[in-house]
């Protein structure tokens, strides 16, 4: 079984076409990806997450709201069991950001700059799984 991605964007943050870019990405190495869409909120997402079993979550944002929306999803996430899911996030996530994000529980920060394979290689060493399984 392949990772199952659950990538949505949250609060009033539009800018999409980044997490729309890499969930198809992201689904052309092979995982199973669940894309909600805008304007969710952390409950909503992190119900998403549980509801969908899946292995990872993703947000991504353009502008600067990610630590309180990123410790507000990982409480939501504890709040509905989802506890173990890691979270993952990107877009345009200041360098100097990184340390208060992991701080907050994120698991996974990617800034502009990282590659594919490396947001590969991290998903496959967090969750055990491979992309492609035989
Ligand atoms: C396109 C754009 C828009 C479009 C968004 C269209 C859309 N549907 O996405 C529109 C015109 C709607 C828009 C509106 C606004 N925008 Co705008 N916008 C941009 C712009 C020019 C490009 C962003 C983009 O699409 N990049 C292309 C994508 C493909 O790249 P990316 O996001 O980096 O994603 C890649 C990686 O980062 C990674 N990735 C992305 N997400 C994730 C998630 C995970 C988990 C992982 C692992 C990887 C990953 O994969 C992607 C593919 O490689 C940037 C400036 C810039 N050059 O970045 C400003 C920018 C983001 N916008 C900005 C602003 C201020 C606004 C507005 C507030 C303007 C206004 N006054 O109305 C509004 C806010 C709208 C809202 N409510 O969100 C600012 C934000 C400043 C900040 N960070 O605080 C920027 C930086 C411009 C600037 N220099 O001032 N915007």
């Amino acid at each position: 079984m392949t990772i199952r991605a659950v990538l949505g964007m949250l609060g009033a943050d539009t800018h999409n076409k980044g997490l729309r870019t890499f969930a198809r990405r992201l689904r052309d190495r092979g995982a199973e990806v669940i894309y909600i869409g805008d304007h969710n909120t952390p409950a909503q997402l992190a119900a998403a997450a549980v509801a969908e079993d899946a292995d990872v979550v993703g947000v991504s944002f353009g502008m600067a709201s990610y630590l309180a929306h990123c410790r507000n999803l990982v409480v939501a996430l504890a709040e509905v069991g989802g506890e173990d899911i890691p979270v993952m996030v990107g877009g345009l996530v200041h360098r100097e950001d990184v340390a208060a994000l992991n701080a907050v529980g994120v698991a996974g920060v990617f800034v502009p700059g990282h590659t594919l394979d490396e947001v590969v290689e991290w998903l496959e060493k967090t969750t055990g799984k491979p992309l492609n399984p035989a």
